[in-house]
C-alpha cells in the first residue's frame, strides 16, 4: 500500500496521504514520498492543480510519534530539515494552486502542512490542533509564520501554547480556513474548487502566489514593484490574450495554462 496515492482527475491532481490506520501521520518514508508525489505533480504540463487530502477519518495526525521510539529512529536534528521543511517549502514554491481539502483531524505538522496551501478547505468534523505544546515541542512546518498571519498573533499564540482542538466552524469564522463545508457535500465542494482553478490561466495564478509570497516580507513600494514585474510576465501570456479576446467577443474563455 503506497503511503501517499496520487492520480490524475482532469487536470487536477489529487494526492491523498494514505496510512488510514495511524491517522495518517507521518514517518520518513511517508515525508519523503510526499515530497516526490508533490514534484511529480509540479513537473507533469498536464496538472494546473494540486489538491491534497486525506484518506480514512484523519487528515494527518503529524509525526508518527511511534516512529521517534524505535531503534531505526529518524535523528532528531533531521526531522525538520529532511521531512517538513521540504514539504512546506514546495507548496509555497511550486507554480500551481494548491487546495488542502482537511477531512478530519490535522494535528502538529499535518495542521501547519495544510494550513501553507493555497486554499484551504474543511469537512464540518474536521478539527484543527496546534498538539505540539501537548509534548514539549514548539510548532514547526512553518506554523509559527504561518497561523498568527492568518488569525493574528494573539489568537495563534493562545491556540499553539493550549494546543486546543479547533473546530472547523471556528477555524472557518477566525479566517484559519477559507471555507468549510458539510461532511455530505465535502468532497464534492472541495474539489470543484481545484477543478476551477484547474481551467483557469495557471501562470496567471502562479504570478499571483508568488506575489502573495513576497508580501509576506516586503514593504509597500518594495511590494508595488514585485506586482509591477509580475504583472509584465501575466500580460505575456496566452491566457491573458485569449482571456481579454473572450471578453470583447462575448464567450467564455478557454485558457490553456500557458
Ligand atoms: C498516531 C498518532 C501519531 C502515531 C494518532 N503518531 N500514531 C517535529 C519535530 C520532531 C519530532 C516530532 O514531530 C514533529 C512534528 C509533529 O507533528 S509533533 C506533533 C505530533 N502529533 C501529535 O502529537 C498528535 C498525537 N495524536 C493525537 O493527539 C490524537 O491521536 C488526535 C487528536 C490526532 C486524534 O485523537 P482521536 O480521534 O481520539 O484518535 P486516537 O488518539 O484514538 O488515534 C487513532 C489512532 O491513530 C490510534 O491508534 P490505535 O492503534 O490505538 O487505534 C493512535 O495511536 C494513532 N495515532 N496520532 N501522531
Amino acid at each position: 500500500m503506497d503511503s501517499i496515492i496520487i492520480e490524475n482527475k482532469g487536470a487536477v491532481a489529487i494526492i491523498k496521504l494514505n496510512r488510514p490506520e495511524k491517522f495518517n501521520s507521518f514517518n520518513r518514508e511517508m515525508a519523503l514520498n510526499l515530497q516526490q508525489k508533490l514534484d511529480d505533480a509540479a513537473k507533469d504540463i498536464k496538472v494546473r492543480c494540486i489538491y491534497i487530502t486525506g484518506v480514512g477519518k484523519a487528515f494527518s495526525a503529524g509525526q508518527d510519534l511511534a516512529e521517534l521510539q524505535g531503534e531505526n529512529a529518524p535523528a532528531m536534528e533531521l526531522i525538520l530539515a529532511e521531512h517538513y521543511n521540504p514539504v512546506v517549502t514546495r507548496i509555497r514554491q511550486i507554480e500551481k494552486p494548491i487546495v488542502c481539502a482537511v477531512n478530519g483531524v490535522a494535528a502538529g505538522a499535518g495542521a501547519n502542512i495544510a494550513l501553507c496551501a493555497d486554499i484551504v478547505v474543511a469537512a464540518e468534523s474536521a478539527s484543527f490542533i496546534q498538539a505540539f505544546s501537548k509534548i514539549g515541542l514548539i510548532p514547526d512546518s512553518g506554523g509559527t509564520f504561518t497561523l498568527p498571519r492568518l488569525i493574528g498573533f494573539q489568537k495563534a499564540s493562545a491556540i499553539m501554547m493550549l494546543g486546543e482542538r479547533i473546530n472547523a466552524v471556528d477555524a472557518e469564522k477566525m479566517g484559519m480556513i477559507y471555507k468549510v463545508f458539510t461532511n455530505e457535500k465535502f468532497e464534492e465542494e472541495s474539489f470543484a474548487i481545484a477543478n476551477t482553478l484547474s481551467q483557469m490561466p495557471t501562470r496567471g495564478l502562479a504570478f499571483t502566489k508568488q506575489a502573495l509570497n513576497a508580501s509576506l516580507q516586503n514593504d509597500f513600494i518594495t511590494q508595488l514593484k514585485k506586482e509591477d514585474e509580475l504583472q509584465s510576465k501575466a500580460a505575456a501570456t496566452t491566457d491573458y490574450a485569449e482571456g481579454v479576446k473572450a471578453f470583447i467577443e462575448k464567450r467564455i474563455p478557454i485558457f490553456k495554462g500557458q
